[in-house]
């Protein structure tokens, strides 16, 4: 059986093919269903990952208009985020500035169960990180580093009442505090894996590491909170049981079965009550982005709570998996655990009540590394039988039914719960990585539409040289049938994602910073607060921004080996009305800073000369006249410090040789 999976998939299939009777698929009244006329709002955010960009986008449902590129783990030069020195901190971590990451799932905050709207925590797949964007501004407000992790795959995964938001590593490495200096060969003696449980404070959303489990050397691949019955559990899918550190391709797929680990996390916390936590010296970055200095700080923490299951029975279990399973999801009720396993030929789905009866009458099948594992049949409510081929994840519509993406066969396929019988399967263009319901990880999902998330498009699109997008596409789920409104691209590879109703943030969106509660220690909060001031070689200037000017906009005095700040202070205070800032020659991008807030950017000038700089958002009839000179002399000029709007200032002439400028008295 297992054998015949393998070679069924390695047959050529591993990379999926173009499934029977692909063609355009969407006509009449299916493509009217995803049409949002102009000046019509869309009926869902939703909120996709961009992979290997770094980035977060935010699409409208129905329509796939894109709205926003929110920067979390990447610089963005279109906003200056990880270019200004005020989010520079952002990206800060134990390496020092990481400026990319690789993104792939998101989980919006929840309440009993349910979406609240506040935040959406996402992953740094590379140098472990967890970011939470508050969803009243689309920004990124903190990002915290993972330590003791490596491959932060398995993350983030939140908690019904968002308790945690928790994160499993991928890679099994041997442990920060220990000497990594090791034979790779060494891995079964030396590596191990950890999964963290964060805390978001229930109030500012501030992430703290609560506390980490030690776990065997494996791989986690992806988790889900149990809900519910099943609050308090957390389920992650593990690979590589084998615990083998090369040619995983092979090596890790020897076995027939992997585990679903099983996490009781209230047992956990009770055990750090009782004292069983383990203080350890780590490294990890946390940073946060202050919405009244306008400032982000980066803070090295030192210190992590670790819980070993030796110490810790009845804390963890594994439950046998067919064939390196990928998603492991948890329906509405919390009561069944859907295992996918990307080279299984059928779905497990396991039931939360038979696994507490299997943990109660110790119905195990031995163990692996002292944890115990339940046996497959105790703890296994059925199997969906050849739903397909390769799958991956799996989402609910809340009305009794699963939806699971078959990568391999390239499909969506609807089943039963209850039943387990496959009721429909539509063709997705192609090869569909993840997939999402409105709602579909919480206890009520708005069901409504599923979206597939595909790899690959080959022939959907107007090709762009050797990339090809990535794409989504939309499927209506209302009737008893799922079929095909909308293809729309995506702006990098997507992964996860998830969509949340407009009307829970569209009235709570942030529209100005009130420029009277700007804490900024270089604000100049009117133009009669602007300045220039040196100290030294650095030169900060208090600048300000209003339709159609920038004050000052002649500046004089500033020499060769300078640092120049230009702290600009955005006056307006109407909504949508950003102005930006950009200087020739700075090795920066711009920033572009909102209405009542101020964001620097840092030049160095390296050669004499008038530098220009200008507003670079087209905010007003007179924005092209937004614009200024930075007059640059030798080092050792002494051409006095001037600064001016609208009236011309009695700068002096400076001889071209700096020698000379030094005996020039101005
Ligand atoms: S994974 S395509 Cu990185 Cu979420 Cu399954
Ligand atoms: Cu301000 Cu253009």
């Amino acid at each position: 059986m297992a054998s015949f999976a393998l070679t069924a998939i390695a047959a050529g299939a591993l990379y999926s093919c173009k499934p029977k009777g692909a063609q355009a698929a969407v006509s009449g009244d299916a493509a009217e269903k995803a049409y949002v006329a102009p000046g019509k709002y869309d009926e869902f955010y939703n909120i996709v990952s961009g992979g290997f960009n770094g980035q977060l986008n935010i699409y409208g449902i129905p329509s796939g208009r894109l709205f926003r590129v929110v920067p979390v783990f990447s610089q963005s030069t279109e906003s200056g985020y990880g270019f200004s020195e005020e989010t520079k901190p952002m990206l800060n971590t134990s390496h020092g500035f990481v400026p990319w990451d690789d993104l792939h799932h998101l989980a919006i905050s929840e309440t009993n169960g349910e979406h609240d709207g506040r935040w959406v925590f996402v992953n740094g797949n590379n140098t472990p990180r967890i970011a939470r964007i508050d969803l009243s501004t689309f920004r990124t407000a903190e990002i915290i580093e993972i330590p003791n992790s490596a491959g932060n795959h398995s993350s983030p995964f939140i908690t019904e009442n968002s308790e945690y938001v928790v994160a499993g590593t991928r890679f099994s490495v041997p442990l920060d505090d220990q000497n990594g200096d090791v034979p790779i060969n060494t891995y079964k003696q030396n590596f191990r894996g950890t999964v963290s449980f964060i805390h978001p404070d229930p109030t500012t959303g501030n992430m703290s590491i609560a506390f980490q489990i030690k776990t065997p050397g494996v791989n986690f691949d992806l988790a889900r909170a149990g809900k519910g019955k099943s609050h308090g559990w957390m389920f992650f899918s593990c690979y590589n049981t084998e615990k083998a550190n090369t040619l995983l391709e092979v090596n890790a797929s020897a076995k027939d079965k992997d585990f679903i680990m099983a996490v009781n996390w209230k047992k956990a916390e009770e055990y750090l009550k009782a004292g069983k936590g383990k203080k350890e010296a780590v490294k990890y970055a946390h940073n946060v982005y202050n919405e009244s200095t306008h400032t982000a700080t980066s803070t090295m923490m030192n210190e992590v709570t670790t819980l070993d299951p030796k110490e810790c029975p009845d804390m963890l279990y594994f439950i046998p998996c067919p064939k390196s399973p990928h998603g492991c999801d948890t329906d509405p009720t919390g009561e069944y655990i859907v295992g996918s396993g990307k080279l299984a030929a059928l779905i497990p789905v396991f039931s939360f009540t038979k696994i507490q009866q299997a943990i109660a009458n110790k119905t195990y099948d031995g163990d692996y590394d002292g944890i115990p594992v339940i046996k497959y049949d105790a703890a296994l409510y059925g199997e969906v039988q050849k739903p397909g081929l390769g799958p991956l994840h799996t989402e609910f519509d809340g009305k009794g039914n699963a939806y699971t993406s078959m990568f391999v066969s390239s499909e969506i396929v609807k089943w039963n719960i209850k039943d387990l019988k496959v009721l429909d399967r539509v063709p997705t263009y192609y090869s569909i990585g993840h997939l999402s319901i409105p709602g579909g990880p919480t206890a009520k999902p708005y069901g409504k539409y599923v979206i597939a998330y595909n790899k690959i498009t080959k022939d959907r699109y107007l090709p762009t040289g050797p990339e090809l997008t990535q794409s989504a596409q939309l499927y209506d789920i209302s009737g008893d049938k799922m079929k095909l409104i909308l293809d729309f691209p995506t702006n990098g590879e997507p992964h996860y994602a998830e969509a949340i109703p407009a009307s829970m943030l569209m009235n709570k969106q942030r529209k100005i910073y009130k420029i009277e509660e700007n804490m900024h220690p270089f604000a100049a909060k009117g133009e009669g607060q602007t300045k220039v001031v040196r100290n030294g070689n650095r030169i900060d200037v208090y600048m300000t921004a209003i339709r159609s000017h920038l004050t000052p906009d002649n500046i004089e005095g500033v020499r060769i080996g300078d640092e120049v700040f230009f702290h600009v202070t955005n006056l307006e205070q109407d909504w949508d009305v950003p102005h930006g800032f950009a200087i020739k020659g700075a090795n920066n991008a711009e920033i572009l800073v909102m209405p009542g807030e101020t964001q620097t950017l840092a030049f160095k000038a390296d050669r004499v000369g008038i530098f220009p700089f200008y507003c670079t958002d087209f905010c007003s009839a007179l924005h092209q006249e937004m614009q200024g000179y930075l007059r640059v002399s030798p080092a050792g000029s002494n051409v006095a410090l001037l600064f001016s709007t609208g009236k011309n200032n009695g700068a002096t002439a400076n001889p071209a040789d700096s020698s000379k400028a030094k005996t020039t008295k101005p």
